[in-house]
């Protein structure tokens, strides 16, 4: 005779106990509901395209010691800030010098920026980066350092991904959103493979301001500064 099947062992159907909570809106969380909503008016146009950082990543593990020995982290941020100021020649996009930084912060999502870029050295911009960074840990990021923005940068590739769509800071025009630098095959002049430091650029424009074309020239002469950073030493004043 066949052994009788057991029946598997009756186990506790799990009870969901939890309750649905309504969190009320605070703080910055409120501004970002409310300045979201009024970028949602704006006409987007995106533009993407990549930038071979190699000889900009050169550049920096020469610099970051030197940085370093006067107590300040040089990240890549400094040159993206920095090459806005080269970009004039397109003042549709880049009115003034307030360059703001989209950062993670213990408090959420916040846009500080580095005033009047064109003054300061990239030293000086890593320097300010730094202050920004550390306020920002710590919550202490006041309207003085949040106000003023005239165009921003998201280095959401410092946390991940590669392309994105990023959302204009109204009353600003446009905003660029940066990729993870990865190392990737590309051909270089001589049709060989090399090992190149990739990185994709995400821009959104106001395209009520901001045609296509103008956008992808600005964007062209942006990576052309960084993929030949010597040219950046060239033009800097
Ligand atoms: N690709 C590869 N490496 C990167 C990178 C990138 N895109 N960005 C930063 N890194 C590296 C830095 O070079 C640094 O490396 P080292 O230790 O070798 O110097 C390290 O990652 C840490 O950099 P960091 O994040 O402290 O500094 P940063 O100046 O590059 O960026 C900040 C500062 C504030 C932009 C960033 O910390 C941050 O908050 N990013 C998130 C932005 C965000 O949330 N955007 C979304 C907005 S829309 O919701």
């Amino acid at each position: 005779t066949k052994a009788a099947v057991k029946p598997p062992p009756a186990t506790p159907k799990p009870v969901f106990t939890g309750k649905d909570v309504t969190e009320p809106l605070k703080g910055f969380q409120k501004a970002m509901v409310k300045t979201m909503t009024v970028a949602l008016k704006i006409p987007h146009f995106g533009y993407c395209d990549e930038v071979d950082l190699s000889r900009l990543v050169a550049l920096r593990s020469e610099l970051k010691p030197l940085t370093e020995s006067r107590g300040v982290r040089l990240s890549y941020m400094p040159f993206f800030i920095k090459v806005g100021v080269l970009t004039v020649v397109f003042p549709v996009i880049q009115a003034s010098h307030n360059i703001g930084l989209a950062m993670d912060t213990s408090q959420g999502l916040l846009v500080p920026n580095v005033k009047n870029v064109q003054l300061l050295s990239v030293f000086e911009i890593a320097l300010e980066l730094n202050r920004l960074q550390v306020l920002g840990a710590s919550g202490q990021l006041g309207t003085a350092d949040l106000m003023g923005g005239t165009f921003t940068l998201s280095n959401i590739g410092s946390i991940g991904g590669t392309y994105a769509k990023p959302v204009i800071l109204p009353p600003e025009v446009a905003i660029g959103a940066l990729g993870k630098i990865q190392v990737l095959p590309r051909f270089d002049a001589a049709g060989q493979v090399v090992r190149a430091h990739i990185m994709k650029v995400s821009w959104s424009a106001d395209h009520r301001i901001i045609d296509g074309a103008t956008m992808c020239r600005f964007s062209n002469l942006w990576r052309e500064y960084l993929e030949n950073p010597a040219s950046m030493v060239l033009d800097l004043k």
